[in-house]
């Protein structure tokens, strides 16, 4: 099979084209290269099409040849959706548009990679089902929904065959160092505060990176077409809980972790029941134990990697989000 990844040059994508050049595929990546793309990222031998999904004739260019797309491409980050939302709703609505249009014509395979955040968030007790309503509440989450229900409206009027994940807390190697766990984890190395938001008992579903690529590989090869997949790691846990953790495997000393403002309409709880895709034989096998060791493991080593990363732009994001909140910052 010839696969297009779109995203394939960012976290999740690079391991999805990593996985499927292991199984003997073809593989073409799409990427706009963003702040969080990376050529880095993508092994040489791969074919990596610098372009737009929300622009028809990238889409065209790259998408040549394959017989299913895989749609990774996003803005990605929730804290920047609340500082300025335009490109969410650019790269999320128009861009998925785009590539169903497109499959609308050459009846190629479309994979629509979404979140467990377009549910918005769930009292303690209880689990997202994929027939249950969307009801997000970020800037973030509500752009991947608008996106999403493009997919349904695709497949009852044209026939197209796309069906939609909705993974849970992703990390694990790779992964931009504004997010949670790599942020913590660079940060505790460099001897940087650790900004816990609020109370840091929000829950999140931790899922490591192969994990997640699996579930969306089991989709793409024996999903249905039209049918929604959540892809979650059973493994639930608060925010503190995991900074505790992080400090421990990085060694980090304690009073690097400041209670900060936080984030504006921050989601309590995001819970998944994952009945479905188990029924086609997929499950997590990492636990969160061997995920984050192996995470924390690769960050030390591959301070090349984010080094770089964390300069320029970054800084100016990073002052933005984090000056103001870090200098009211008190002890945990
Ligand atoms: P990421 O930010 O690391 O990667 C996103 C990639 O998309 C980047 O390479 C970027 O350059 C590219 N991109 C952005 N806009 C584009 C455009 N208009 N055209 C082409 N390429 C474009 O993000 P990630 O964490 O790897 O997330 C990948 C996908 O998985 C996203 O759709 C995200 O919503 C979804 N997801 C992520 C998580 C998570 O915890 N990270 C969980 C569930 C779902
Ligand atoms: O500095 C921080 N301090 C903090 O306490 C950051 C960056 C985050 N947090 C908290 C907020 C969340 O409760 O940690 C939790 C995880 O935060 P993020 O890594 O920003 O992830 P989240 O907002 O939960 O969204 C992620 O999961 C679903 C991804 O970024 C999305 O792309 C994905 O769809």
């Amino acid at each position: 099979m010839r696969v297009l990844v779109t995203g394939g040059a960012g976290f999740i994508g690079s391991h999805f084209v990593r996985r499927l050049l292991a199984a003997g595929e073809e593989v073409v990546v799409l990427d706009k290269l963003t702040y969080s793309g990376n050529r880095a990222n993508v092994p040489d031998a791969v074919e990596l099409v610098h372009g737009d999904i929300a622009e028809p004739a990238d889409v065209e260019r790259a998408a040549k040849g394959c017989e299913a797309i895989v749609n990774f491409a996003a803005e990605t980050h929730v804290d920047r959706s609340i500082l300025s939302a335009e490109d969410f709703g650019r790269t999320e609505f128009r861009g998925t548009q785009v590539l169903l249009e497109h499959v609308r014509e050459t009846r190629q395979r479309l994979v629509q990679v979404s979140t467990d955040e377009v549910y918005g968030d769930l009292e303690a007790g209880g689990s997202s089902k994929e027939t249950d309503a969307l009801n997000p509440s970020s800037p973030y989450s509500a752009a991947k929904a608008a996106g999403e229900l493009l997919i349904p409206a695709y497949v009852r009027t044209f026939g197209v065959d796309a069906r939609i994940t909705r993974g849970s807390n992703t990390y694990g190697p790779n992964q931009y160092p504004e997010k949670f766990i790599p942020l913590f984890v660079t940060n505790a190395f460099d001897g940087e505060p650790l900004p816990l938001y609020g109370d840091g008992r929000q829950v999140r579903d931790w899922l490591y990176v192969d994990d997640h690529c699996a579930g969306i590989e089991t989709v793409l090869r024996s999903g249905v077409a039209g049918q929604v997949y959540n892809v979650g790691g059973d493994n639930e846990r608060e925010n503190i809980d995991v900074a505790e953790k992080l400090l421990v495997l990085t060694g980090a000393d304690r009073s690097l972790l400041r209670r900060v403002d936080d984030r504006p309409g921050h989601d309590r709880r995001y819970s998944l029941d994952t009945a479905k895709l188990r029924g086609l034989g997929w499950q997590p096998r990492t636990t969160f134990e061997e995920g984050l060791r192996a995470t924390v493991e690769w960050y030390s080593e591959n301070r090349a990697w984010w080094e770089p990363i964390k300069s320029g732009e970054y800084r100016e994001y990073y002052e933005r989000q984090y000056g103001a909140r870090l200098a009211g910052s008190t002890a945990v």
